[in-house]
C-alpha cells in the first residue's frame, strides 16, 4: 500500500527515510519547495529536525543528480549549499555520555529503525540485519558517490566512497578490512564494496563490470559452505584488489586467497557440508541429464557430500537452489572467460574427486603378508582414474603401495586399510587444493591488464570470521590465529601507532588503554617456543601422538592465555581475544603434516588431461611475484615490535618462502598471514566491524549480551574515545601544501613549503579544531572530507572559468 500513497505521507508511517526509498519513484517526485513547504514536514521540522534535513538533502541530491541539462558550475553552487550537520546520532563519536550501556542502547535503538550501519568517527559498525534491505540499489549508490560523509546515514557504501576518495586525491593504494565474528555478515559487506566500487570506478565497459562482479560469486562456490553458523561460510581468507587507473577508472581485479579448509572435502563435522559447488553440480548435471558423463552414481550420493550418511539423493538433485546456483556458475565462467574444455575439465575432477572418496579398501591376510590391502569394488576407482584420464590399476597401486628407497634401492610396501583409506582422502584433499588455487591464478590471469601494474588499487579482506563451536580442531585454530592477527593490526593502527605519532609530534592527547592482544600472538606465532612452532616440531617425529604433543604443549607454553582442561581428554584451552576456546587435538599432526604421498603425485602427472597435468607439474605459485623483501622496509616500520624475528627473516629472504608449499600447514599458515598483512600495510586502511546482533539469525533480534560481547573484545568503547580525541590524517607539511594551495593561493603559483603556509590554507578553509605537529597537520577525519570537498569545486570553478575564457562554453 505504501506504494500508492503520496511520498510525503508514506514518509510519516515509517520511521525513517530509508524506508521509504524503496517505493519511491524518483523520476516522479515533487518538488524540493513543494515538499519543504509541506505542512508536515514543517510540523516534522519541530519533531525531528535531523529526519527532515535528511529528506531535504536527500531529495536535492536526487534532483541534482538526475539533473542532466544544469552546467556544471551550477551543479557544484547546489552541492555547496547542501552541507549539513551531521545527524548526531550517526556517529558514536557524539554521543554525550559514553559508556557501554548507552552505546548499546543507541545502537539497539537504531537497529529497532533499521539503521544497521553507525560510525566511530571514521571506523563503520555494520549489524546483520539479516534480511534484504533495499539500501543497495544504483540510486544509492550515486546518493553516495563523492559528497561529505555527514550528508546521508551511514552507509557501507560510504566506507567504499571513502576509500576511493582517498585512492584518487592522494594517489595511495587503500585497503578495507572487514572483521567480526563468523556469520556477522563480512562477505556480504565484501560483495556490496565492490560494488560500489565498480560504481564510481565507471566501469562503464559493460565486459568488465561484469567480469569483476562475477570473481567474488565463482570463488565463492568453490571456498564457502555451510557450517553451524553461517550457511555461507568462507572456508578461506580472501584479499581482492580492484586495481583503478591513476584517473579512477577500474581495470580490473586480482584475488589472493589464504588457507583455504581443504579437510572439508573428505569430512564434515555433523550438520555441516562440503563446498558449495559439490552439490550445484550435481543438481546441474542431473537437471541437463550428464551424471553418467561423469560417472556420477544417481541413486545414493557419493560418501563426501553425504556427511549424515542419509543417503537422500533427492534433497540434492531436486534443490531448484542448487540448480539456480550451477546456472549461475557456468554463466560466471563464460562471462570471466574460461573455455568451454577449461569448465568440463574442472567438472571432471570434481567428479573424480567425488568417486575418489567412494573407494573402499579391505584387507587381505595371505601367508606372507598380512598388511595388505585391496579395492573390493572398482567401480569407484575406475570411475576416478577415467574422469582423471589416468590408468585404473595405476591409481591402484599408488592407493594401496608406496616406495621406499634405502641404500639406493627402491623396495615396494603396501599400504594398511586404514593408510591406504588416508592415502586416498589426500589425494581428494590435493585435488581440490590445487584445483582451487588454479581457479583463482586463471581468474587473475583473464582479468590482467597490462596496465594494472601501473595503476592503484583498493583491497577489501574478507577472511573466515572467529569460530567457536563445540568441538574444535585444527582448522578453527588457524582461523582464529588470522584473526587475532587482524585484531592486532586494527590496535596498532587505531592506537599504537596514533598514540606513537602524537608523541614523536609533540601533540597533546591524552592516552587511551586498550587490550592488546600481542602476547597472545606471540604465544602462538613465536620461535622456538610459540605453539605453532611445537606443533611443527611434534609433526616432525613419526612416533609423536596427540598426547605426546598436548604435552608437549603443556610443557612448554606457560602463559595465562593457554591451560589444559582437567576433566577433558586430549584438550587444550586458549584465551583469545574474543573468548575462550577449547581445541580437541585429535588429527592435529596429520593435519599440520599434510603429506601427499610421492607415488599420488607420479601417478596424476601421467595424466592426458592438460589441467591435472599442470595441476601437479609444478607448485603454483601463490604471491602473484610480488616481492616480499621490498616492501620489508615498510612493515618493520609499521609494525617495529610486534612481528616476531622469525616471521621478518623469512620476509628478508623470500626465496625461502617458494618452498614453503612443501613445509607443515604451520609453517605455510604463519608465511600467508605475512604475505596477507604486507599486502596490508603498503595501503591506507579503512575498517569494517561487523557485529552479529544474535545466534538465531533472525532479523531485528537485538541480543544486548551477544553485542556487548562483540563491542567489548572489538574495542568499540575505546575506539569511540581515540576517534573522539584523536586525529586520524596526519599530514606532513609538505604533502599538504602541495595538495591544498589551491585553497588559499594562485594556481599557478606554488608557495614555499612551511607551517605558516600550510596554516594559511587551513584558516582559508575555515576549519576548526586541527592541530600542528612537529612536522605534520593533524586532523580529524572530517576536516579530510571537507579539504577535498573545497578543492574539488575549486578546481571546477578554475576549469569553467578556463572553458569559458576560451569560449567554449556559450
Ligand atoms: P561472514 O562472512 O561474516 O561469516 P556473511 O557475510 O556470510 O557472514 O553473512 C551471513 C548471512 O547474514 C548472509 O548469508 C546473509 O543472510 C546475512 N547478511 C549479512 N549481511 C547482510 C546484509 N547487508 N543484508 C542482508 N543480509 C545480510 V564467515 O564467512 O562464516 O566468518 O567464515
Ligand atoms: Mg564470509
Amino acid at each position: 500500500p505504501l506504494a500508492e500513497m503520496h511520498p510525503v505521507k508514506a514518509l510519516f508511517k515509517i520511521p525513517r527515510w530509508r524506508q521509504l526509498t524503496q517505493h519511491w519513484d524518483f523520476e516522479a517526485r515533487p518538488s524540493v519547495t513543494h515538499l519543504l513547504e509541506h505542512p508536515f514536514i514543517k510540523q516534522a521540522h519541530g519533531k525531528d529536525v535531523a529526519l527532515s534535513q535528511q529528506l531535504a538533502t536527500l531529495i536535492r541530491e536526487q534532483q541534482n543528480v538526475g539533473c542532466k541539462t544544469k552546467t556544471k558550475h551550477e551543479r557544484i553552487n547546489t552541492r555547496k549549499t547542501l552541507i549539513i550537520e551531521s545527524c548526531p546520532d550517526d556517529d558514536l563519536v557524539n554521543l554525550e555520555f559514553l559508556d557501554e550501556e548507552t552505546i548499546i542502547s543507541h545502537l539497539q535503538k537504531r537497529y529497532d529503525e533499521l539503521q544497521v550501519y553507525t560510525y566511530v568517527g571514521d571506523i563503520l559498525i555494520a549489524l546483520n540485519p539479516f534480511q534484504n534491505l533495499s539500501i543497495y540499489s544504483p540510486q544509492f549508490s550515486k546518493l553516495y558517490h563523492g559528497v561529505k560523509r555527514a550528508d546521508n546515514p551511514p552507509h557501507i557504501f560510504a566506507t567504499a566512497d571513502a576509500a576511493y576518495q582517498g585512492m584518487v586525491t592522494f594517489c595511495k593504494d587503500q585497503c578495507i578490512i572487514i572483521s567480526g565474528e563468523s556469520g556477522a555478515g563480512k562477505t556480504e559487506s565484501a560483495h556490496l564494496i565492490v560494488q560500489h566500487l565498480t560504481f564510481l570506478g565507471k566501469a562503464n565497459n559493460r565486459t568488465l563490470r561484469e567480469k569483476i562482479l562475477q570473481v567474488n560469486p565463482l570463488v565463492e562456490a568453490f571456498g564457502n559452505a555451510c557450517t553451524a553458523i553461517n550457511d555461507n561460510s568462507s572456508r578461506f581468507g580472501k584479499y581482492l584488489e580492484m586495481k583503478f587507473t591513476p584517473t579512477g577508472a577500474v581495470m580490473g581485479a586480482k584475488i589472493s586467497e589464504y588457507l583455504l579448509e581443504k579437510s572439508r572435502v573428505i569430512k564434515q563435522a555433523a550438520g555441516e557440508k562440503n563446498f558449495h559447488i559439490f552439490y550445484y553440480i550435481y543438481a546441474g548435471l542431473y537437471h541437463e541429464d550428464k551424471l553418467k558423463n561423469y560417472r556420477l552414481p544417481d541413486k545414493t550420493p557419493p560418501r563426501y557430500i553425504d556427511s549424515q550418511h542419509c543417503k537422500v539423493m533427492q534433497d540434492i538433485v531436486s534443490s531448484k537452489l542448487y540448480k539456480e546456483q550451477f546456472d549461475a556458475i557456468q554463466d560466471c565462467f563464460r562471462i570471466i572467460g574460461f573455455t568451454e574444455e577449461e569448465v568440463n575439465s574442472v567438472y571432471r575432477i570434481l567428479s573424480a574427486i567425488l568417486n575418489t572418496g567412494n573407494i573402499e579398501f579391505t584387507a587381505i591376510t595371505s601367508q606372507h603378508q598380512t598388511d595388505k590391502s585391496e579395492v573390493p569394488n572398482s567401480e569407484a576407482l575406475e570411475n576416478a582414474a577415467s574422469l582423471l584420464s589416468i590408468g585404473s590399476e595405476e591409481l591402484q597401486e599408488a592407493l594401496t603401495s608406496h616406495c621406499v628407497v634405502t641404500r639406493g634401492e627402491t623396495i615396494i610396501r603396501t599400504n594398511t586399510v586404514d593408510k591406504a583409506t588416508d592415502v586416498r582422502d589426500a589425494m581428494s584433499k590435493a585435488l581440490y587444493g590445487r584445483l582451487f588455487s588454479w581457479i583463482v591464478n586463471r581468474i587473475n590471469s583473464l582479468g590482467k591488464h597490462d596496465a594494472a601494474e601501473s595503476g592503484m588499487n583498493v583491497g577489501i579482506l574478507d577472511i573466515f570470521g572467529f569460530e567457536n563451536f563445540k568441538k574444535n580442531s585444527f582448522e578453527q585454530l588457524c582461523i582464529n590465529i588470522a584473526n587475532e592477527q587482524i585484531q592486532f593490526y586494527f590496535n596498532q593502527h587505531i592506537f599504537a601507532l596514533e598514540q606513537m605519532e602524537y608523541q614523536s609530534e609533540g601533540v597533546d592527547a591524552s592516552l587511551v588503554e586498550y587490550e592488546d592482544n600481542r602476547p597472545i600472538l606471540d604465544m602462538f606465532l613465536q620461535k622456538p617456543m610459540g605453539l605453532l612452532s611445537l606443533l611443527d616440531e611434534e609433526s616432525r617425529f613419526p612416533q609423536a601422538t596427540d598426547q605426546t604433543l598436548v604435552d608437549k604443549f603443556e610443557d612448554n607454553l606457560r602463559c595465562k592465555y593457554f591451560w589444559i582442561p582437567k576433566r577433558v581428554e586430549l584438550c587444550f584451552g586458549i584465551q583469545h581475544y574474543a573468548g575462550k576456546v577449547l581445541y580437541n587435538v585429535n588429527g592435529f599432526l596429520e593435519k599440520n603434516r599434510d603429506t601427499l604421498p610421492a607415488d599420488i603425485v607420479v601417478v596424476l602427472r601421467t595424466s592426458e588431461n592438460k589441467l591435472l597435468q599442470q595441476l601437479f607439474s609444478s607448485p603454483l605459485t601463490k604471491t602473484g611475484g610480488r616481492c616480499l623483501a621490498c616492501f620489508c622496509v615498510q612493515y618493520v616500520h609499521f609494525v617495529n615490535a610486534c612481528v616476531q624475528v622469525d616471521t621478518m627473516e623469512m620476509m628478508r629472504h623470500p626465496e625461502e618462502t617458494t618452498n614453503m608449499r612443501r613445509q607443515t600447514v604451520a609453517s605455510y599458515f604463519r608465511y600467508s598471514l605475512m604475505d596477507l598483512l604486507s599486502k596490508m600495510v603498503v595501503g591506507q586502511p579503512h575498517f569494517v566491524r561487523c557485529i552479529k546482533p544474535n545466534d538465531d539469525r533472525q532479523a531485528l533480534r537485538f541480543n544486548k549480551d551477544r553485542v556487548m560481547v562483540q563491542l567489548r573484545y572489538t574495542g568499540i568503547l575505546e575506539t569511540v574515545n581515540i576517534r573522539r580525541q584523536g586525529y586520524s590524517h596526519r599530514i606532513l607539511f609538505e604533502d599538504f601544501v602541495n595538495r591544498y594551495y589551491y585553497l588559499a593561493f594562485r594556481a599557478h603559483q606554488m608557495p614555499e613549503i612551511s607551517k605558516e603556509n600550510a596554516v594559511a590554507i587551513l584558516k582559508q578553509a575555515k576549519l576548526e579544531k586541527w592541530v600542528l605537529g612537529k612536522t605534520k597537520v593533524f586532523l580529524k577525519y572530517y576536516h579530510v572530507e571537507q579539504l577535498n570537498l573545497l578543492l574539488r569545486e575549486v578546481i571546477a570553478r578554475v576549469v569553467i572559468m578556463q572553458a569559458y575564457t576560451k569560449g567554449w562554453l556559450g
